[in-house]
């Protein structure tokens, strides 16, 4: 404390009064008011300790699912990164070592506030476009944040992504009877199954879908040429992807669609790994009973994507051979 004798008596007086009251906790406090004092012993950077990224992902920009990146796509690198020391100067910047995704070795990223599958972050890298020649698998990038302090502070941290440049495609289509239904009605709580090669992407079949159960309604008309189909629809209008040919036109009558779930109880879209789930609503009007088996046909759509954004192959997906009543 000698310092304190000969630069000012009256903290010292303070100083000692609160040493005596609280000790050394005390003591410290007081000589955090010294080191604003120019030419003071304490003027050393309080902060020694970089910026850390607790979380980091690559999302394609149309959004949705993150963490999936096609070959020759467009891509953002999200991170959320707090800076860190006693008291922390602050982040001045954050580059994304992406060399291995992009020609790019190096990206700058900016600060924002961003909501990335269910996560916040404040850093985000500019759009930047994936290799042609991307291989399917992990891939690693890295972060390097960097403070304002003087010196300053730098960490860089490793983290992978999914490379995913295979194409969708849909694998089996097939429906169920609700318990206590009738089989080969359609009716309310029966369903839809929709199972492709891979998880497809959400927002590409709804905007701001995250796959969880949503709200639709499901429409079957008995279609010239065709013979009864089912659609699922939202107020925006079709949702691509789903229309399926039931294989008969005994369902309905002409002209006279059946909508589910357009008032009463809702169906329902869910999607859950791979598997699409449709779920009927109430009925508009009581569907026929089918007496025989079918096969239904389902239309997959290039408008839906997987996470990583290629758009679905439109290879129709007939049901297995050994069908039996839809419903
Ligand atoms: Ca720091
Ligand atoms: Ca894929
Ligand atoms: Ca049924």
């Amino acid at each position: 404390m000698g310092h304190c004798r000969t630069r000012r008596l009256a903290a010292c007086v303070v100083l000692l009064a609160a040493v005596a009251a609280h000790g050394i906790a005390g003591t410290v406090s007081g000589y955090v008011e010294e080191t604003a004092t120019p030419g003071g012993t304490f003027a050393a950077a309080a902060d020694w300790t970089a910026p850390s990224a607790a979380a980091a992902v690559v999302s394609k920009v149309a959004g949705g699912d993150p963490g999936y990146v096609r070959a020759g796509g467009s891509y953002h690198v999200y991170a959320n990164v707090a800076d860190q020391g006693n008291p922390a100067a602050g982040t001045a910047s954050v580059n994304a070592g992406v060399g291995s995704l992009s020609t790019a070795s190096s990206a700058a990223a900016a600060t924002g506030s961003w909501t990335v599958g269910g996560l916040s972050y404040n850093w985000r890298s500019a759009a930047l476009t994936a290799k042609a020649g991307l291989t399917d698998g992990s891939i690693g990038y890295s972060l390097t944040s960097t403070d304002s302090a003087t010196p300053a502070n730098a960490r860089t941290q490793n983290f992978t992504t999914t490379a995913d440049s295979t194409v969708p495609t849909g694998t089996a289509i097939s429906s169920t009877n609700t318990p206590g239904g009738t089989v080969g009605r359609p009716e309310q709580g029966d369903t839809v199954v929709y199972t492709s090669s891979e998880p497809l992407e959400p927002i590409s079949m709804l905007a701001g879908w995250s796959g969880a159960a949503i709200d639709v309604a499901a429409t079957i008309s008995d279609e010239p040429g065709t013979g009864d189909v089912l659609r699922v629809t939202t107020a925006a209008g079709e949702v691509p992807g789903t229309p399926v040919l039931l294989g008969r036109n005994d369902f309905v009558s002409k002209s006279r669609p059946i909508t589910f779930g357009q008032t009463g109880t809702a169906s329902t879209l869910t999607r859950e790994g791979n598997v699409t789930t449709l779920v009927l609503g109430t009925p508009s009007a009581t569907a026929a009973t089918t007496g025989a088996a079918a096969q239904m046909r389902w239309s997959p759509s290039a408008t839906v994507t997987d996470r990583a954004g290629n758009p679905m192959a439109t290879t129709s997906v007939l049901e297995a051979a050994n069908a039996v009543k839809e419903f």
